[in-house]
């Protein structure tokens, strides 16, 4: 699969205000500075979404046109950039309504055929993520963990966190990524073609 255009539609709170007809939807979603602004530039292979040093910056959801290619077949699909959360400095109402948009959003779109979690590397998961998986499985959500920032880290300590963060997300596979490398781009985009499809093996085997 390969992208060949993307473009910026809107920012939004609410799925009803996507308007985007019935275009399939990949939501990237993560803690605060995780990455998912870099991860969406590097695999649209230009610069769409907007990234910043400034944690937190994003409070919308930011809606992008796709256009791809597959096996010789063109297609569209809504790549949707979410605002980090977990990030320590905002205050608990913000948090709270970063919660109530987000759960919102992602159980009132039918359109969504996966959620991409971003998870930096170098962290361990805390009980935050741990309440995020939990509410994955519970509503039925399918995701796919991604693991950034892989150029930050040893070929053995990737290995070994890979594999524990596979049992703490129950077995569902992790996939590797650097925006600045490149690093999973191919594969990434290979599962994404799988999804869109019906067709992605998820459980590691
Ligand atoms: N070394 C390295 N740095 C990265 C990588 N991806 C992103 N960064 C850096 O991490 C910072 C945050 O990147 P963003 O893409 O803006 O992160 P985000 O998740 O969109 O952040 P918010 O929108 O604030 O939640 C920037 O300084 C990026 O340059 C990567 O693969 N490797
Ligand atoms: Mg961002």
């Amino acid at each position: 699969m390969r992208i060949i255009d993307a473009t910026y539609i809107k920012s939004v709170r609410a799925a009803e205000d996507a308007e985007v007809g019935d275009l399939p939807e990949i939501c990237f979603v993560g803690r605060s500075n995780v990455g998912k602004s870099s991860l969406i530039n590097a695999l649209a292979a230009q610069r769409v979404a907007r990234t910043s040093s400034r944690p937190g910056a994003t409070r919308m959801i930011n809606l992008y046109k796709v256009l791809y290619e597959s096996k010789g077949r063109r297609g569209w699909v809504i790549f949707s950039d979410f605002p980090g959360f977990g990030y320590a400095r905002v205050s608990r109402e913000m948090a709270r309504d970063w919660r109530k948009m987000v759960e919102g959003y992602l159980l009132t779109n039918d359109r969504i055929k996966r959620v991409i979690w971003l998870f930096d590397v170098r962290r361990d998961p805390d009980e935050l993520d741990g309440m995020l998986v939990e509410w994955f499985l519970a509503k039925g959500l399918p995701f796919s963990p991604v693991l950034t920032k892989v150029d930050k880290e040893t070929q053995g300590n990737i290995a070994r966190k890979r594999r524990s963060f596979e049992a703490f997300v129950d077995g569902v596979r992790a996939h590797l990524f650097s925006s600045r490398t490149g690093h999973g781009k191919k594969e990434l985009l290979l599962h994404i073609r799988h999804v869109l499809h019906g067709e992605a093996a998820d459980k590691v085997s």
